[in-house]
């Protein structure tokens, strides 16, 4: 039964400092969700018996069957310390891979964080991913050591051995934790370093330098966790205890007769307590003590684990009992089960939910405490600061600090949409009927009854009286209900500022939003009747009614009338206005938040397809649900028609389905999962397959003739020429372009609205217009983040030798997209463009308004090269020689279409020629992929990775156990069922964790056939083995329906004779 109801959460919401918002974050399988179901259980929500087993916020059918968390779900939960009453909004986030996205809507929201570890395990990828998603949202962080039981039960260690672990376990949080700490202050001394810089040349002579480095001025004192100060609990979430350093000093304090604060000071560390002098001392280990931590916590703890869970002696339980102070129901004492026994009597002595929600409302912060430096990361994006924000915008700053709600303006920020069943809303449960309502009923069945009899009599049709016409109506009423039950959605959110009640109409700003742009144009309106699907592509605001609002009660939403600020709530009757997340407010002056970070990248595609043509219309619709509801798939339609989806990886691939399958009710066709390839060049190669040298005369040439690299085309109308080369691009400045996307997508946009303007008006006017209109001038913050870019590439180059020494200057565009990993180079020799260098000029050149064209020609080439359309990546286009020359003729024009289109259909076919005249490869992507692992079934786990083309880059043996972690690469395209595969061959023992780590060439020509005379002697002249480039190439060509050289049929003739034969 609740202990708590709804009105009491009420009251407390509107007290922010007494309120805390958390997550609970870890690796897959440490714990969460049990650990979060001890915290529901103190509030009555679950039965305490039933806690650990319930999973009560795994609240989707596939999350029970699977066991584990799918999406991130909320909670709030009532708690009392010392007379002080708290409301807890407790989120618990899902630990696979696949959904790190759900993480970081859940982080976001949040102020603190629980660190889930399982002690066994210990740190693993996504308890380092968590705790970097945590420190870069500035979320403050307490530890819980999971799985203690663990140690006892099944690693059968000493105490002593336990607490060597522990500490090793410790260390390896604090240690991520430093690293984050010290490459973030690094990272900001570099940038003060370049505002220094920029401001005032250095005064001191050359020679002098300043080694004192700001990590060691840097305050780190509240970063690490440390059991001294209270913000570690040592628990085991399934046996529902746990306690902290405090709680032992509390308990024996008196026993040992030393104080409290004395105790909790060497219960953990390197102290003893030596027993001549009865004081404690430093230096345990060396002098071969037994450490304090150990005598007075584990020992006790093993005893109690020892004697009930591993002896089973029943006898000394209510021993132990008394000595501990608990009184166990007879029941408890009688049951037959020694677990249970041992949890009843663990769940009293040290009970986890109030030592978890202790350290919860003590040691986090409440909304109030929000910190500058964390209003200003969301407030900004990564290429603006905060400085470059409209003064409007900037104001908002206190009131995100004030965190009030009285009279500040609204701003809350929406994380993401989830979809409920509509019949789980409170406006739409049954209510309880009241004694009359109940009282009126009985009366009308009662007539029902004599009627019937009465008809029995008279054997007469029933005559339809006034209440059951009103019946029929109802049941009518129902099935138009269940025709329309779509699922509706609820926003997950949070208020940052002033207050939000039932009816309010508050601005929706889009994640687009930019209110610079808006803020400074006379009489903005927003047309209050538009919804998201009727907004350009620059519109980024709607006006919305709120229609309802939730306290999130994981399974179950509780209506309220009113929010502040502070909280965590649902809202509805959004649906239409936002489409994954969003900020509302009542200022449009209010920033878009900065965007979520993840670390998933949707990789997996599937392309859709109903099974009966006709139901196309459901599936759109579905498709557009769940597009709504997942902050991480992507949904496409594709060029050809095809739906496609995009997920993270397998299991969020099958929970993207299910979700499918319930939003658009009707059998979907699945393709194959399709994995996206890269098409690039190399460097000639030295050596040929059968690792001979190649030199000139080796070669067989055969009817191949040398190809100039240097690739010249003409316009149709034969009015310009371009000669164009292409090279293969340095890792390294492949690997900065990838870096910097958002920064190049930036400079290109502005390039774009620089040309977009020269069209229209004329040079003059431009002229006058680039120096007044500040929209066209970057902002402080972009030109040092390019200034940095230059200095970076100028670095790289340096080092490449002297062919890529230009090449800051020589940058024309980036592609594909305008900021991808290719680059369009400009070695004319009398042809200005500047990209990095951008100056508010413009050139009297006549090839200057067709430069847009000819940077589109570009982007088409290098979305989709010349061997199976895949884009392009580490290519370099140097163009050598762009002439135009004067118009001749008008008709010109006419025979041949615009010159602007001629010039970029030849610009993209000589991109493509000079390409395929280079030695080309694919690039497949590569997961990178860890897994623990039994050390029984290494040897299967080797093997399969083998022959998945997989490569093992790592292993070691996990401190204390007999496990190795595994890492290893393995192409994507190799990795479906892998997971199943080696659930299956190892019996269950190993579980991969993939993530999307790079792209790689896959060394083999996709073109490749015996040339050498070595290779004819090796391979054979008609070499018929499988060549994974080619299988990979033609099997994308195959999909996209585009000619492959495959012959289905060779001898035709000799074929049916054999067949005949037969
Ligand atoms: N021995 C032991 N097992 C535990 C403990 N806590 C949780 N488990 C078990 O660990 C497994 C995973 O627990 P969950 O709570 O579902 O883990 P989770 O972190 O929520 O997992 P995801 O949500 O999938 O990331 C379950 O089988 C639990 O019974 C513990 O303290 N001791
Ligand atoms: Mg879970």
């Amino acid at each position: 039964m609740r202990l708590v109801d709804g009105s009491k959460l009420l009251e407390l919401q509107n007290t922010p400092v007494n309120i805390r918002n958390i997550c609970i974050v870890a690796h897959v399988d440490h714990g969460k969700t049990t650990l979060a179901d001890s915290l529901i259980s103190s509030n009555g929500i679950i039965s305490q018996r039933m806690s650990g087993k319930l999973r009560y916020m795994d609240s989707r059918p596939d999350e029970q069957e699977r066991g584990i968390t799918m999406k991130s779900s909320s909670i709030a939960l009532y708690h009392a310390v010392q007379k002080q009453e708290y409301l807890v909004n407790l989120i618990d986030s899902p630990g696979h891979v696949d959904f790190s996205s759900e993480v970081s809507t859940a982080v976001r929201l949040c102020d603190g964080a629980i660190v889930v570890v399982d002690v066994v395990e210990g740190v693993c990828p996504q308890t380092r991913l968590a705790l970097k998603q945590a420190y870069s949202e500035n979320i403050q962080a307490v530890l819980v050591l999971n799985k203690i039981d663990r140690l006892i039960l099944e690693m059968q260690m000493t105490p002593l051995d336990a607490y060597v672990h522990l500490t090793q376990v410790m260390e390896q949080v604090n240690a991520v934790m430093g690293e984050l700490f010290a490459s973030q202050v690094l990272g900001n001394e570099e940038t003060k370093i370049d505002k220094q810089e920029t401001k005032e040349k250095p005064k001191e002579d050359n020679n002098f330098y300043d080694w004192t480095s700001a990590l060691e001025d840097a305050d780190d004192s509240n970063l690490y966790f440390s059991p001294e100060q209270g913000n570690v609990v040592f628990a085991s979430a399934i046996d529902g205890w746990g306690f902290t350093v405090h709680t032992f000093a509390r308990l024996f304090s008196e026993k040992l007769g030393v104080k409290e604060e004395i105790l909790r000071k060497v219960l953990w560390g390197d102290f003893y307590l030596n027993s001549k002098t009865k004081r404690f001392m430093k230096g345990a280990q060396e002098k071969a003590k037994k450490p304090l931590f150990v005598q007075v916590v584990l020992d006790n703890l093993w005893n109690v684990y020892e004697t009930i869970a591993m002896r089973n002696e029943k006898e000394k339980v209510p021993v132990i009992c008394e000595k501990l102070g608990i009184k166990l129901t007879t029941r408890d004492l009688r049951h037959t089960d020694s677990r249970i026994q041992l949890q009843s009597l663990m769940m009293q002595w040290l009970p986890l939910s109030q030592t978890v929600l202790n350290m919860v409302c003590t040691k986090l912060p409440s909304p109030k405490e929000i910190g500058l430096e964390k209003v200003e990361k969301l407030m900004c994006t990564k290429i603006c600061d905060f400085q470059s924000l409209h003064p409007q915008t900037q104001e908002l700053r206190k009131d995100f600090l004030a965190c009030d709600s009285s009279e500040r303006p609204l701003i809350v920020y929406i994380s993401k949409m989830f979809s409920v069943d509509k019949s789980v809303l409170p406006e739409n449960k049954p209510k309880a009927l009241t004694a009359e309502e109940m009282a009126l009923r009985r009366e009308r069945a009662r007539q029902m009854r004599e009627q019937m009899k009465l008809n029995e009599v008279n054997s007469q049709a029933i005559p339809m009286t006034e209440e059951n016409k009103d019946e029929n109506a109802q049941e009518n009423s129902n099935d138009a209900e269940k025709e329309d039950n779509q699922p509706a959605f609820i926003a997950f959110a949070r208020v940052f500022s002033g207050g939000l009640k039932k009816g309010d109409k508050v601005y929706v700003l889009g994640p687009k939003h930019d209110p610079s742009r808006i803020l400074d144009i006379k009489d903005f309106r927003v047309d209050p009747n538009k919804k998201l699907k009727d907004l350009k592509s620059d519109e980024h605001i709607t006006c919305a009614e709120i229609k309802s609002l939730y306290i999130l009660m994981g399974r179950e939403l509780e209506e309220i009338d009113e929010a502040v600020a502070g909280n965590i709530i649902g809202i509805g009757g959004l649906d239409e206005h936002v489409l994954k997340t969003a900020t509302l407010s009542t200022t449009t002056a209010c920033p878009a938040f900065s965007e979520l970070q993840s670390a998933a990248v949707p990789i997996l595609r599937v392309a859709l397809e109903p099974a009966n043509p006709s139901q196309l219309p459901q599936l759109v619709k579905g498709l557009k649900l769940l597009n709504q509801s997942d902050s991480c798939v992507q949904v496409l339609l594709q060029e050809t028609g095809e739906h496609v989806i995009v997920t993270a990886g397998e299991v969020h691939l099958e929970r993207c389905l299910e979700d499918l399958k319930n939003y658009a009710k009707i059998p979907i066709t699945v393709s194959e999962p399709i994995v996206p390839f890269r098409e690039t060049i190399i460097e000639p190669p030295k050596i040929d397959m059968a690792n001979e040298e190649i030199d000139s005369q080796n070669i067989d040439k055969g009817n191949e003739t040398e190809v100039d690299p240097v690739l010249t085309v003409l316009t149709n109308n034969k009015q310009s020429r371009i000669k164009i080369r292409a090279r293969p691009l340095p890792n390294e400045i492949t690997a900065l372009l990838d870096k910097s996307t958002d920064l190049l997508k930036a400079v290109s946009q502005h390039i774009k609205s620089l040309h977009g303007s020269s069209k229209n008006e004329n040079i003059e006017n431009k002229l006058d217009n680039l120096n007044i209109n500040g929209t066209h001038e970057l902002s402080d913050r972009m030109l040092k983040l390019i200034e940095a870019f230059i200095e970076e590439l100028k670095n790289i180059s340096s080092k490449l030798g002297p062919e890529w020494s230009n090449v800051a200057e020589q940058i024309w565009s980036v592609g594909p997209r305008n900021c991808g990993p290719n680059l369009l180079l400009n070695q004319t020799p009398d042809y200005d463009t500047k990209f990095l260098y951008h100056k508010n000029e413009l050139k009297e050149d006549p090839r200057f308004e067709y430069e847009s064209s000819f940077v589109n020609g570009f982007q088409l080439a290098s979305l989709a090269g010349p061997l199976c359309e895949e884009p392009m990546m580490g290519v370099a286009f140097c163009v050598e020689e762009w002439s135009l020359d004067k118009i001749e003729g008008e008709d010109v024009g006419h025979t041949f279409g615009p010159l602007s289109g001629q010039i970029m259909s030849a610009v993209k076919d000589g991109c493509r020629k000079a390409f395929q005249v280079q030695p080309q490869r694919l690039m497949a992507a590569m997961y990178s992929c860890d897994i623990v692992v039994d050390q029984k079934v290494l040897g299967k786990l080797y093997a399969a990775l083998g022959r998945r083309g997989g490569r093992v880059v790592g292993s070691d043996l996990q401190t204390g156990s007999a496990s190795f972690r595994v890492q290893a690469m393995m192409p994507v395209a190799e990795s479906f069922k892998f997971a199943l595969e080696l659930r299956t061959h190892t019996s269950g023992l190993a579980a991969p964790q993939l993530l999307f780590s790079h792209w790689e060439v896959i060394e083999i020509d996709p073109f490749w056939r015996p040339r050498t005379e070595e290779e004819y002697l090796q391979w054979g002249e008609k070499w018929d083995g499988v060549n994974r480039a080619k299988a990979y190439m033609d099997a994308v060509r195959a999909r996209k329906g585009l000619a492959t050289d495959k012959h289905l049929v060779q001898h035709a003739e000799k074929q049916r004779t054999l067949s005949k034969k037969k």
